[in-house]
């Protein structure tokens, strides 16, 4: 069995390093596992494209902006039998993915979702973004009759033989893609879907995002899903 780590990048030189580093690839080995790195990278300014080649990661340059657009780019390019994806800025427990692996594989699921309130680390979550993130997910809870503890998680697992029947392709390019793809995964009969818990640490260099402008535009997104209007 293989896994592809897919990981989108925008300036990244400081996290990259480290977020690639985590991956106990020793544990890969024991499981019989192969596995590669993809970096889909928003062709970066700084040396994020460099740090990533130096630990033999496979770099897709995906110039069109957006998160969502380069998860897109990245689950056409990627070949593993199972994708695990995350932030490259230290803030997701890729340690501990073998073990997320493990349970898609031994509960023969499609898609995992890790919730990273399962174990806030200090300084991970600044107040601003707990609000946020509890108004998004409550909003998606209502308007989707999902139970999802965390609907901003960026660490999926997904059996990459499942994506076709998500439909991935169609989401939106910008962060509005992270809580689109797990409405898309829960509410299919046909995609055994489940939320974990995990964890978050603290950002390792600077956040590309505005809040506030991700933060309501996430939220109108929801929205217009549920009664379909396009925007
Ligand atoms: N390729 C690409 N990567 C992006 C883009 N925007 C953000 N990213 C990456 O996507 C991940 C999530 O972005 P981040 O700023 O950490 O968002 P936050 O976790 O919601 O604060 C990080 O690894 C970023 O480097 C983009 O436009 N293109
Ligand atoms: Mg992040």
């Amino acid at each position: 069995m293989k896994v592809t780590l897919v990981i989108p990048t925008l300036n990244e030189e400081q996290g990259i390093g480290p977020t690639l580093d985590a991956v106990d690839t020793a544990a890969f080995e024991a499981r019989g596992w192969t596995w590669d790195f993809l970096i889909v990278d928003g062709d970066s300014r700084d040396r994020t494209r460099e740090e990533a080649e130096a630990r033999d990661a496979r770099v897709l340059v995906e110039p069109r902006r957006g998160y969502g657009r380069a998860y897109k780019t990245g689950f056409d390019a990627a070949d593993g039998d199972v994708l695990v994806t995350g932030d490259a800025d230290g803030t997701y427990p890729f340690d501990q993915v073998h073990h997320y692996i493990d349970h898609l594989l031994d509960h023969d699921l499609d898609f995992v979702t890790c919730d990273r309130y399962g174990r806030l680390h200090k300084g991970a979550m600044s107040p601003k973004h707990k609000l946020g993130n509890f108004v998004l997910s409550t909003t998606l809870r209502a308007l989707f009759r999902l139970r999802l503890r965390d609907s901003q998680s960026g660490m999926w697992i997904i059996r990459r033989s499942a994506l076709d029947r998500i439909p991935y392709p169609e989401l939106p390019d910008g962060m509005a893609f992270s809580q689109e793809i797990k409405i898309e995964a829960f509410r299919r009969d046909d995609v055994a879907a489940e939320e974990i818990p995990s964890e978050l640490h603290p950002r390792i260099g600077e956040a590309v995002i505005e809040s506030w402008r991700d933060g309501f535009g996430n939220l109108g997104a929801l929205w217009r899903k549920r009664f379909r209007v396009k925007g």
